[in-house]
């Protein structure tokens, strides 16, 4: 195992690119503080192809700054086949963590090489400690080319604040997309990550909906081609949510 003390982790994303991991040292272990209630942001990109790796978070819970078993009763996982990418969006209070990123073996034919970043973005509100929006970009749900309409069903909760879709347009494709179904008040924005770095950058967030309280959401005619990402986020509870992607041609 090797270990990363990145210190205090903010909201500016901290990038830990073309790392690898190998069968004798299958795993790495990013150790980190925040010091107050935020949004811990995980995303795992980029893995190499033909192989697994894997994603956990677990606090320091008995605050001797050392990942053991007691710590490892608790956490959360991202665990999803092949090189898809992982990612974890946690609201928690103020503490000492750490990240571990893993070979899945069985997935897996060699050295597995991967990107990852890290950050802690602030609440949106003051009291009690609100979602925000995760400044992290990892494909969760690929939808690809919108060439017919598209509906998903999701969950966002304080384990999982931010789920991100990322689609793309062609020539003469438009878009709306709405958010329904809300039992909790949850918001919608969509980035156009123009530099590829899979952070969301200024600039780069291009249209949002954050009604209050369960009004819909809606955001709508995006109308150039390109690769896009839409983030469903919690704002102040766990929600059941409807994602509707209504295409249609602009006319030429
Ligand atoms: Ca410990
Ligand atoms: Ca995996
Ligand atoms: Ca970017
Ligand atoms: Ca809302």
């Amino acid at each position: 195992m090797a270990l990363f003390n990145l210190g205090t982790l903010a909201s500016t994303p901290v990038i830990k690119n073309n790392f690898d991991l190998t069968t004798s040292d299958s795993t790495d272990v990013f150790k980190f503080q925040i010091t107050s209630g935020k949004n811990i942001n995980l995303s795992l990109t980029d893995i190499s192809a033909g192989d697994d790796a894997d994603i956990r978070l677990f606090r320091d819970a008995n605050n001797n700054g050392v990942l053991d078993s007691f710590d490892r009763k608790v956490g959360l996982v991202s665990n999803r086949g092949s090189n898809q990418d992982e990612a974890i969006n946690f609201k928690t209070s103020s503490g000492s963590f750490f990240a571990e990123v893993s070979r899945f073996a069985t997935g897996s034919s060699g050295d597995v090489s991967y990107n990852l970043a890290l950050s802690a973005t602030e609440p949106s509100g003051t009291f009690p400690i609100s979602a925000s929006s995760s400044n992290l970009l990892p494909k969760e749900f690929v939808l690809g080319d919108l060439s017919s309409n598209v509906t998903r069903t999701g969950n966002v909760n304080n384990q999982n604040t931010t789920d991100v879709y990322s689609f793309s347009l062609g020539f003469l494709e438009s878009v709306d997309i709405r958010l329904d179904g809300l039992s909790s008040d949850a918001d919608i924005r969509v980035i156009r990550d123009s530099n590829n770095n899979r952070i969301v950058d200024a600039g780069e967030v291009i249209g949002s909906s954050t009604n209050a309280g369960i009004t819909s959401e809606l955001i709508s005619n995006i109308n150039t081609p390109g690769d896009y990402f839409l983030q469903v986020t919690e704002f102040t509870g766990a929600t059941n949510y409807n994602v509707s992607f209504n295409q249609f041609s602009v006319p030429a």
